[in-house]
């Protein structure tokens, strides 16, 4: 059988949200590793918007990660992922928004020069805030990770490493405990497996 193809970018947060979804509901891809700056024509040809994640099912192309995600989790949703109240939509409507917003103009600066890194951090780190107060049970809702946890998570991460230190003093230290628990974890490291440039020629990789 012939399976989806999945074009990913290791360190993509939301590949990596695609990728999380699609490995604990044990569907299986095609995984082609796309560069960025010198991105496959196959690849191109087959997303609409160029951009990554992008699944390619028989019967049509998911573009966007959320979607790739509710794709999988239909299929199969043995941790119960979806069980979420619609407040999580909210977050990852909010984390996709005006954090990823804050994210870019923290991480990139250099590309906004008429922008205030310090009024973009401290409007990111609102939304930190916010996790944090939820986040004593210690997962957003609950004893266990949910879709708003996987998808979100993987933004955090990227926020964090801009600087380690000033995340950590950020008094923030529900999140920090639950970035460093999701780093630690075995389903982190299985998605952050390294792949080389997808040509092609190349052979077949299966994920997971
Ligand atoms: N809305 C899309 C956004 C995906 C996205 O922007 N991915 C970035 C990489 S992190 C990308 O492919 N950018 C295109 C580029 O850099 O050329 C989704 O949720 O999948």
């Amino acid at each position: 059988m012939d399976h989806p193809i999945l074009y990913s970018f290791r360190r993509c947060p939301y590949a990596i949200r695609a990728r999380l979804a699609i490995l604990v509901a044990d569907q299986t891809v095609n995984l082609r590793e796309i560069v960025l700056r010198d991105k496959a024509e196959e690849f191109l040809k087959t997303s609409p918007s160029g951009t990554v994640p992008c699944l390619k099912l028989p019967d049509r192309v998911l573009d966007e990660s959320l979607d790739i995600m509710a794709w999988a989790l239909a299929r199969n949703d043995p941790e119960n992922w979806l069980q979420m109240p619609p407040e999580g939509y909210q977050l990852i409507a909010e984390c996709d928004g005006p954090f990823k917003h804050a994210l870019d103009r923290t991480k990139y600066a250099s590309r906004y020069p008429d922008q205030d890194v310090g009024l973009n951090r401290s409007k990111a780190n609102e939304f930190l805030f916010k996790l944090n107060s939820q986040l004593s049970r210690p997962y957003l809702f609950g004893a266990s990770p949910r879709l708003a946890d996987m998808a979100i998570l993987p933004f955090v991460r990227q926020f964090a490493h801009i600087d380690y230190d000033v995340f950590l003093q950020s008094d923030v230290p529900n999140v920090v405990d639950w970035l460093e628990r999701f780093k630690a974890s075995t389903i982190f490291a299985r998605v952050m497996n390294k792949y080389k440039k997808w040509e092609p020629e190349a052979p077949v990789v299966h994920f997971p």
